[in-house]
């Protein structure tokens, strides 16, 4: 092999926050370097198990024992618990909001940090057991001045997150992250153990040819949804329809999204009236890295990041992507009569 062949500079994840926390100037103490190296540390230990999951009886219900009479953990209940462990131990945090759990954890002391992490351990349940990309999505705030953590610091637009990200276990785990300077992605190099920078600065075209919508729920959208998806399927000379692309796994949606362009949407509906996706650690981590790759998030008439939560488990409209595909989508909704409620 020609050793001239194998780059010998790689930038970690570790290296590259690092990297980002010294442009912060003093002010930075390293302990958001330290905490989202917990994360990928969480989602390495995930994607070992998501790897292995039919092999070990990861799939299925939680509740079920094996052959050994030992209590099987289903794989979300799994990834809850290891994400909830490995944030606490790593000091950095002050309140966890989970889907898996019912209320927020607040840590105590010897612990306690200053950041607020809400996260989907596995986001995209309904593909696990068909081993379909699923993922981890998570937000990270800091808690308010004064404050020793509590519900309220994380009852905050989404404008307010530091940081905010997903991880996407398929054929291998990549990591997206934006701290607030832009969108990166790395993926796991299995053999090194390391995240590695393969995606740098992350740009959504302003316009796409993918839409990207649960379109078995059509009778159930509100008009200037269903007349702006008809605008795509069947558009005037020159222009031609768009390409239809649903994985199910917003996690899986939202990526190529990024990477090429188009509008992913989960819209409010006459059966699902604020939606079905969670505002806090699905809805405004995901609008954070549209915004922060130079796309538009929002409900079909406000701004995602500027919703503030009036519970953790809230949820909200959500269309998301290429600027231009989401700027007509809300001309629709300006413009066509949407039968009361949205
Ligand atoms: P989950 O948190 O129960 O996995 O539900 C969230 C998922 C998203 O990943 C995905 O965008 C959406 O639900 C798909 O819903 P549907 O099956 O109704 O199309
Ligand atoms: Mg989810």
């Amino acid at each position: 092999m020609n050793t001239e062949e194998i780059s010998t500079n790689i930038i970690t994840l570790t290296r590259h926050v690092l990297n980002d926390g010294l442009r912060l100037g003093p002010a930075a103490t390293g302990d958001l370097t330290l905490l989202l190296t917990a994360i990928s540390f969480t989602s390495k230990f995930i994607a070992t198990n998501v790897r292995k999951a039919r092999l070990i009886n990861l799939v299925g219900l939680a509740g079920e024992t094996n052959v050994q009479g030992e209590e099987q953990k289903k794989l979300d209940v799994l990834s809850n618990d290891i994400m909830v462990n490995a944030l606490r131990a790593s000091g950095k945090t002050a309140v966890l909001v989970s889907e898996e759990l019912e209320d927020a954890i607040i840590i105590d002391d010897p612990y306690k940090g200053k950041y607020c992490v809400v996260f989907d351990p596995l986001d995209g349940s309904s593909n696990i057991d068909a081993g379909v990309n699923i993922g981890t999505i998570f937000g990270i705030y800091k808690i308010k001045d004064g404050s020793t953590g509590s519900v309220a610091d994380v009852l905050r637009p989404g404008s307010e997150m530091v940081a905010a990200g997903y991880i996407m276990y398929g054929s291998s785990a990549n990591l997206v992250l934006s701290t607030g300077q832009g969108v990166n992605g790395y993926t796991l190099d299995a053999s090194l153990g390391e995240f590695i920078l393969t995606h740098p600065n992350i740009q959504i075209p302003p316009r796409g040819k993918i839409y990207s919508f649960n379109e078995g729920n059509a009778m159930y959208f509100y008009s200037p949804v269903n007349a702006y998806l008809k605008s795509i399927k069947y558009p005037t000379a020159p222009k031609t329809p768009y390409s239809a692309r649903y994985i199910g796994s917003m996690v899986a949606d939202v990526h190529r999204t990024l990477l090429y362009g188009g509008i992913f949407g989960y819209p409010s509906d006459k059966k699902s009236k604020n939606g079905k996706l969670r505002l806090l650690y699905e809805a405004f981590p995901m609008a954070f890295l549209t915004e922060q790759a130079g796309g538009i998030a929002t409900t079909g008439t406000s701004r995602i990041l500027d919703i503030v939560p009036s519970g953790i488990h809230d949820r909200c409209p959500v269309f998301l992507g290429s600027r231009d595909d989401v700027l007509d989508l809300m001309k629709f909704y300006k413009e066509v009569p949407a039968e009361g409620t949205n």
